[in-house]
């Protein structure tokens, strides 16, 4: 079989000109002030801002410029001149800004005042903080509170999400679903079942010590720039990076650091991947089967020759358990299984493995590729299979590696945002604040979605975010979501989620965490929570982008306060007032993560909040690390079949998750749109369809929904066969609610089944 190889010289490198050019369109787009420069200098570093962007750590020595190409589109974009006021509203209608895309809706600039929807004009209207949370707080007084749900996007800091789901729990519901729902829930609920812990077991000095990076569906170069940094050391001292991802993601083949005058003047690129698979989506299991295979059949000549073991046996005795099991799956395994499965050839795996077996420490990262699968919890116990046999996890330079999202989305997990109980310290809450908090599981995104389209959830409350873009039934969620009782939104940005009012509607526009947030005790800082589990201050100097804006945490009192009774543990305006007294709330709630919470927030790179399983201890069921043999090959819950595709769903470098700064996706070679498909030369020819074709996506699950895309270009791009490739979150009209991973639910937006439609034809 002919293994597809990423082409470095297929397209420019990640990073390099390229990158400081993207910057640049953004600063010209959206014109912020020149100091705006200043605040990136500033960025993730002790007594400056950490990066409204994704979650990636912030080094103890960092670098001069501790910023990326995401993270300073991301500033900028928040730092915009450009206003969203009332006027706005004097010249739009909702139902005309439907049809408006993402990126418009967002350039019309910074929300600047609390608005309420006026269903006479369908307008949104001005009205006082005040009067908003009064009628926000009526509305949900009236109603059961579990036809409540409070989402949460993971923007937020952890002072305002605690204060978020006191205020849920105290009001009666455990409804507080997260944009980890459709993310990384799989890792939260997957790993804890394998080794006990829901978040990455590395820290900073692991990435500097590691021989060798095993990626499976994570982009750095597009989703996590900064990680380009140690990548490019570890090259350099001589380490592996092996890639399974089926797209060729240039940020993995060859990297220009733009911070660095020398590789910037020569073009000096570095080579990231030694091997670079390209898997088929949902293929990853078959695949890391085939690793493991190669890892065996090595131990096995070793001990027939005598010579040192490859499997690290003292560990898998004394930490594991399920090894027997899983080691006669492997040697049953039969390669022309793999190789169908996983679309690679036996060589191309054996390589791969051979490289893990000289690898003294290996790191495995994954993300999306692995998570938002049918099967996405198998995927990351397959993962962490391949780590146990050589004791990959708990030791120096080793370990698993989730890449989160979000800049907060894991520590809002840390701080109660969560709808499963068993993750809540309720004794505690009832001591600090005597109530009885609700004892039955909230609902995740995808029962939320469904509860919603079956008329049971009559108020969403939105923490940041863009649910209506995010999730998948896209179409039947925007039916239903303006049937509600109530929805609000505490944004910073016009979407698409405030064109679907319920009956009672608002928007309450926030500060963003890069501007200064002062209140009564004076300027307030605030936390996040990185990838790695370290906690950072953060400080906001900007002048805020109108004087109408409020704190999310202000927004969460005010609205709590409207809606619960007055107790005396309840203070919501003190907390308002001092966040440091909310940190002790934190710290008390969760003693041994947030120890003097308070005094270490400023610490240089982070206070680490601490991880068993780095420490080899493992709360699992059986107190053991847990080796899982799957059931089957593939992740997909659905069977292969002639004129059915697996659909990939992809960002850009140009957009973060729903906002979408622009139509350039330079890595992939897609300019001035967003409506294309990618497949592969011999799929478009065996299709009898032509590049530059205009077709329609439609949904291949067999549940008798329609379900369409139309207008999309076909482009013909490096891929398995099979997969095929369009971006979210366009592509969530194909999706259905109940395609998720089985354990966690979150939605498999990595392997949609779809079919092609030409124009006026019959499908492909
Ligand atoms: N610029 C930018 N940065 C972002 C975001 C953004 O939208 N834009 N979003 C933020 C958020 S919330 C998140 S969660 C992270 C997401 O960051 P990532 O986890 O990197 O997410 P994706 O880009 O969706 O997909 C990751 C990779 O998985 C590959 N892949 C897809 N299916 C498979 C598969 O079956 N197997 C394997 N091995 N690979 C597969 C894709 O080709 C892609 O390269 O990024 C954060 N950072
Ligand atoms: N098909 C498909 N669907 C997916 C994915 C996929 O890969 N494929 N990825 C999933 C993933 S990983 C995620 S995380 C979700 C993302 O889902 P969400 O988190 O709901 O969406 P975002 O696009 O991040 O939200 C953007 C909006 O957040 C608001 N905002 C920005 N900054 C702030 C702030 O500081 N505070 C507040 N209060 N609001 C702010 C702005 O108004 C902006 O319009 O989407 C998921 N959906
Ligand atoms: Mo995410």
């Amino acid at each position: 079989m002919a293994d597809r190889i990423a082409n470095p010289e297929s397209a420019g490198p990640a990073g390099g000109w390229g990158s400081l050019k993207s910057i640049a369109r953004i600063y010209g787009e959206t014109w912020p002030t020149p100091t705006a420069i200043e605040a990136l200098s500033k960025q993730n570093k002790p007594g400056g801002v950490m990066c409204v962007s994704c979650a990636w750590p912030k080094p103890v020595n960092y670098h001069p410029f501790e910023f990326c190409e995401n993270g300073a589109k991301a500033t900028l974009w928040d730092l915009t001149n450009d206003r969203c006021t009332p006027d706005f509203w004097n010249d739009h209608t909702v139902a005309e800004l439907r049809a408006w895309k993402d990126h418009d809706l967002e350039m019309t600039g910074r929300l600047t005042h609390p608005m309420r929807y006026d269903a006479g004009t369908d307008r949104y209207v001005e009205i006082t903080w005040d009067e908003a949370f009064e009628q926000i707080g009526a509305k949900l007084k009236s109603l059961t509170p579990n036809a409540a749900v409070f989402y949460s996007s993971g923007h937020a800091g952890l002072e305002a999400a605690y204060l978020y789901a006191l205020f849920a729990r105290a009001f009666g519901t455990n409804n507080l679903p997260q944009s980890s729902n459709m993310c990384h829930e799989t890792t939260s609920v997957g790993l804890s079942e394998v080794i006990g812990s829901p978040v990455g077991t590395i820290v900073w000095e692991d990435l500097e010590k590691a021989d060798a990076f095993f990626f499976f569906g994570q982009n750095p170069g597009s989703n996590s720039p900064r990680f380009l940094h140690p990548l490019q050391e570890a090259k350099k001292r001589g380490a592996s990076i092996v890639t399974f991802n089926p797209v060729v993601e240039q940020g993995l083949v060859s990297f220009v650091n733009p911070q660095n005058p020398f590789d910037m003047l020569t073009g000096h690129e570095t080579t990231i991947s030694d091997e670079y698979l390209q898997v088929k989506a949902g293929g990853d299991i078959a695949a890391i089967l085939g690793v493991c295979k190669t890892v065996v059949e090595a131990d096995d000549v070793a001990v027939t020759a005598g010579t040192k073991r490859v499997l690290d046996i003292d560990f898998i005795q004394e930490h594991t358990t399920g090894f027997g099991r899983f080691i006669d799956c492997v040697r049953h395994a039969d390669w022309k299984d793999i190789t169908r499965e996983s679309g690679l050839s036996e060589q191309a795996i054996r390589r791969a493995g051979e490289i893990y077996i000289r690898s003294e420490r290996v790191i495995g990262v994954y993300g999306m590729g692995l998570t938002q699968h049918s099967q996405g919890a198998l995927n990351i116990a397959m993962l962490v299979n391949l780590l146990l046999l050589r004791g990959n996890i708990g030791r120096e330079g080793a370990g698993c590696c989730p890449v989160r999202g979000h800049s907060n989305v894991q520590g809002q997990r840390t701080v109660g945002v969560a709808e499963k109980t068993k993750l809540i310290p309720m004794d505690r809450l009832k001591q600090l604040f005597d109530f009885d908090p609700p004892t039955e599981d909230g609902m995740t995104i995808v029962d939320a979605v469904k509860n919603l389209i079956a008329g049971e959830v009559r108020a969403f409350v939105c923490l940041g975010g863009n649910l209506l873009r995010a999730v998948p039934e896209q179409e039947e969620m925007e039916c239903s979501w303006e049937k509600q009782d109530l929805t609000v939104m505490v944004s910073t940005k016009l979407n698409r989620s405030h064109l679907f009012p319920g009956k009672q509607a608002y928007i309450l526009p926030c500060l963003s965490r890069l501007e200064s947030d002062v209140q009564a005790t004076g300027l307030q800082s605030v936390t996040t929570e990185d990838s790695f589990s370290h906690i950072s201050g953060s400080t906001g100097k900007r002048t805020p982008a109108s004087e109408h804006l409020k704190s999310e945490l202000a927004i969460v009192a005010g609205i709590a306060k409207a809606t619960l009774f007055a107790k005396p543990g309840l203070k919501w305006d003190e907390w308002t007032a001092d966040y440091g007294l909310v940190r002790d709330l934190i710290e008390a709630s969760y003693p041994n993560d947030f120890k003097d919470y308070n005094e270490r927030m400023f610490q240089p790179g982070g206070f680490y909040r601490g991880n068993d399983a780095h420490d080899r201890v493992w709360n699992t069921e059986e107190k053991k690390a847990v080796f899982t043999t799957p059931d089957r090959l593939n992740a997909l819950s659905f069977e292969d079949r002639s004129g059915r595709y697996r659909l990939l769903t992809m960002r850009s470098n140009d957009q973060f998750n729903t906002t979408i700064y622009g139509y350039s996706d330079r890595f992939r070679g897609i300019e001035g749109t967003r409506d294309v498909v990618l497949i592969c030369a011999e799929d478009i020819d065996e299709a009898g369809l032509e590049p530059g074709q205009l077709v329609s996506l439609v949904s291949d699950f067999e549940d008798g929904k329609l379900r369409e895309l139309a207008g999309l270009r076909i482009v013909s791009h490096n891929l398995p066969r099979g997969t095929i490739c369009a971006y979210y979150p366009e592509c969530n009209v194909l999706n259905s609610i109940d395609h998720h991973d089985q354990m966690s639910k979150t939605p498999a937006s990595k392997a949609i089944p779809v079919r092609i439609r030409v124009a006026d034809t019959n499908d492909i």
